[in-house]
């Protein structure tokens, strides 16, 4: 049994996450200012999913006979006497870092939302670090970090884990031989946040010898857990909107509510993608093999598969009969791309992915359809533009499914 703290426990991966980490008899806490439910205020876009209140979340999973969860209102970025004291307090042995902004529209939309993506992921990164560097504990820092500070060439060269051996010709015809951190290439002001904190990750483990485990993950899609599903109170976030709603999902909300797909541009961009339950599972996998003290970085790709999004809009119209709209981009990204990525750990470490069967499709779209009447549809445009040149995202063309 492990005692876990859990940063950002509230959310759509961290909720999950902390359910199945007390289901596998760990001790776990979670802390969270809750920040994402006042931006659901701030934007008027709820969750498609009615979600309960942190207390009746932790009352409902004592009711299905859950260990006991605990919970702290703590803002990670800007209260650091206050983290510290808990995590000196509760003594972990893993942190699971999750709170941060994670939406890249959000992050793009005006000069004060970048500032906070900035300063909230940064800060609330970092001050983990310091924390536990100060308290001087023995702490596994686990990071949900993602597969966009690699970029997207996609010219066939399949993405490692991390780092890259690169082989540097000097002078007399040696060759110098680095292991780098894979050059970030990031698309977004949010993603750009982890690339940023990947530095302080090297340099933590460098020079206090921070054990600490960044996952790169994909795009997340489906809702519901093995735990979600136990009672109505445990359900998972379901987002939708412009800003925080994410492709798969919002595909397959949009024919549960008769919206034509909303592929931006040409819909030739790759992705890598996860389903919700694998990403508890290679949580799980991750706490049970930290990195030795003294040792790099542990960078694992937390990803099952990938798919252009072009193709998941025809999976979705097929499975649904929904129409496909292919509307103006409103981010700077490039039209096409490819992409192949190694997610050899976590396959070695024994997770077999959910990769996209329409069992699963199904589940996700009985969701949307049961909620279908607390959608926003004017929620639904990506109006957070990456350059004020480009207009919200309007239908050029409807293909008929
Ligand atoms: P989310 O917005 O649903 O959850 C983040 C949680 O962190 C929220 O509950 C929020 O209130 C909390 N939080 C934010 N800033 C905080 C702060 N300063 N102090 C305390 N709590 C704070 O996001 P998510 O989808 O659960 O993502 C969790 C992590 O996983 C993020 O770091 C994200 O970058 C990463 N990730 C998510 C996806 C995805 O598709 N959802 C994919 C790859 C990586
Ligand atoms: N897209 C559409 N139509 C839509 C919404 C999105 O075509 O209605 C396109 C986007 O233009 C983009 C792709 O789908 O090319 C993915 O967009 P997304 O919103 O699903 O995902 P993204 O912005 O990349 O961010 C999400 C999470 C983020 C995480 C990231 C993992 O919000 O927290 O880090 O996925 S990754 O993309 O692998 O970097």
């Amino acid at each position: 049994m492990k005692n876990i703290l859990i940063l950002g426990g509230d959310g759509f991966c961290g909720w999950p996450t902390a359910l199945h980490l007390s289901q596998q008899k760990h001790r776990v806490t979670i802390v969270d200012n809750l920040s994402r439910r006042q931006i659901d205020v701030e934007l008027g876009a709820d969750s498609l999913t009615p979600i309960a209140s942190m207390e009746d979340r932790l009352a409902a999973w004592q009711d299905v006979g859950g260990t006991p969860i605990g919970f702290a209102n703590i803002d990670c970025a800007n209260e650091y006497d206050r983290l510290r004291d808990l995590i000196a307090e509760l003594r972990p042995d893993t942190v699971i870092q999750f709170a941060e902004q994670r939406a890249a529209p959000y992050s793009m939309k005006d000069a004060a939302r970048k500032i906070y993506t900035v300063n909230n992921n940064i800060s609330a990164t970092h001050n983990v670090l310091a924390a536990i560097t100060e308290l001087a504990l023995e702490v596994h820092v686990v990071h949900l970090g993602t597969m966009g500070v690699y970029g997207y060439d996609g010219d066939g060269l399949e993405i490692p884990e991390g780092y890259l051996d690169v082989y540097v010709p000097g002078e007399n015809r040696e060759i110098f031989r680095r292991s780098i951190l894979y050059p970030t290439n990031p698309g977004s002001v949010y993603h750009m946040t982890k690339s940023m904190d990947q530095l302080m990750f090297q340099f933590y483990a460098k020079n206090d010898r921070l054990r600490i485990t960044d996952l790169h993950q994909g795009i997340v899609w489906g809702t519901q857990t093995e735990e979600t599903r136990l009672h109505p109170d445990l359900i998972n976030r379901f987002d939708y909107d412009g800003d925080y709603g994410t492709v798969l999902n919002r595909f397959l909300m949009q024919a549960a509510v008769d919206h034509p797909l909303t592929v931006h541009g040409s819909g030739g961009q790759t992705r890598a993608f996860i389903n919700i339950q694998d990403t508890v599972r290679c949580l799980a996998l991750a706490v049970d093999n930290p990195p030795v003290a003294g040792s790099r970085v542990k960078i694992i790709n937390q990803i099952s598969e990938c798919h252009r999004v072009r193709d998941l809009a025809r999976i979705v119209s097929e499975v649904t009969g929904a129409q496909i709209a292919f509307v103006d981009n409103p981010r700077n990204e490039a039209a096409e791309n490819d992409l192949s990525v190694s997610n050899r750990t976590f396959i070695d470490l024994g997770l077999e992915p959910i990769t996209l069967e329409k069992g699963l499709l199904n589940e996700t779209l009985e969701i949307s359809r049961k909620y279908a009447d607390r959608c926003r549809t004017d929620m639904i445009p990506c109006v957070s533009t990456w350059t004020d040149k480009q207009r919200p995202g309007l239908v050029d063309d409807v293909v008929a499914a």
